[in-house]
């Protein structure tokens, strides 16, 4: 992965014609950092967040994903925390898995065009699409990811686990000004994802509580302090969980993505020789029988 050579906190580059124009051709390569996590725990507030906060030091740009809409794109953009132009929405038009995870290329092409756009870009956020506990970047996409929890999910979630829970570079967890609004214990639910992180680092957040904001933007700048010296290693989190398709006929079967298999955009696997939906499949069988539905199957199909 190109590394980041210009200092996160270096001036904008002189607009002059006497620029060298080889040096112009190549767009600076940004730090991309991928949030993602469940529906609503609070992606696109805790990026607006970071833009907020961090719009004195880095040029940023953002990247959204949303399965049928540009809606967190429009959030951000009428939240004024950045320029409207610096801010894209990718529709993933199916399983958000897909564009942070199998098949990367749209979002990087957004990336690409938003850094050469803008170029020199700092800092580019790539928000996930809401999902439930299984999505993770890919590294080709991202260098680094944080998860977003939030504690109106449910103090027991830290414990749930999965990849983004477990590895992301940062777990969050969110909205802590309501806490005691849902009889939650912050200190407990934040404890048990350490405890499920083997010590990585964990943030309680709320955008309300001044100091937490401070943590994460000191969170943000080390980050891209370690990334521009060279000493940043991208980490994948891993697979996602194996996780529920639903059919048109009312039933579904439970999937784990191999390393050769993709979702396609109309929702369908591509799968390539081997893979595990023959493994699967006898758990389809059995979600048939039982008529099981996934907790995130919606009407329409899937929802992940
Ligand atoms: N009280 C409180 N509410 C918050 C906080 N952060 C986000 N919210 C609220 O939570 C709701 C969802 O926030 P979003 O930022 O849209 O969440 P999201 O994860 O981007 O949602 P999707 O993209 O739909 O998955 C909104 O009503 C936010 O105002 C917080 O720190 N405290
Ligand atoms: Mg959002």
């Amino acid at each position: 992965m190109p590394e980041n050579t210009v200092p996160a906190t270096s001036t904008p580059a002189a607009t002059s014609t006497s620029a060298a124009p080889a040096a112009e051709a190549v767009p600076h390569r940004s730090l991309r950092l991928g949030v993602a996590g469940p529906v609503g725990t609070g992606k696109s507030s805790l990026i607006a967040t970071i833009c907020r906060s961090l719009a004195d030091r880095l040029r940023i740009g953002v990247i959204t994903n949303d399965i049928y809409t540009d809606e967190d794109a429009r959030f951000l953009r009428s939240a004024g925390v950045l320029d409207p132009d610096r801010i894209r929405a990718v529709e993933t038009g199916a399983c958000p898995h897909t564009a942070i995870r199998d098949d990367v290329t749209t979002n990087l092409l957004a990336v690409e065009d938003l850094e050469a756009d803008f170029s020199p870009l700092d800092l580019v956020l790539v928000e996930s699409g809401g999902d439930n506990l299984t999505a993770t970047f890919s590294p080709a996409l991202v260098d680094a990811q944080i998860f977003v929890l939030d504690v109106a999910g449910g103090g027991d979630v830290a414990r749930k686990g999965g990849p983004g829970i477990g590895r992301a570079d940062l777990l969050v967890v969110n909205k802590i000004d309501i806490a005691p609004y849902v009889e939650v214990d912050v200190d407990r639910m934040v404890a048990d994802a350490v405890a499920a992180r083997g010590g990585a680092p964990v943030l309680a957040l709320s955008k309300n509580v001044q100091p937490t904001v401070a943590a994460l933007r000191e969170w943000v700048l080390a980050l891209m302090e370690r990334h521009s010296s060279g000493v940043h290693t991208p980490v994948d989190p891993g697979p996602m969980a194996p996780h529920f398709h639903a059919d048109g006929e009312g039933g579904g079967y439970v999937h784990s993505h191999g390393e050769d298999e993709t979702h396609g955009r109309d929702g369908a696997h591509r799968e390539n020789g081997s893979h595990r939906k023959d493994e699967a499949q006898g758990r389809d069988e059995a979600h048939r029988r039982e008529g099981a539905r996934g907790q995130d199957e919606t009407p329409e199909g899937p929802a992940h």
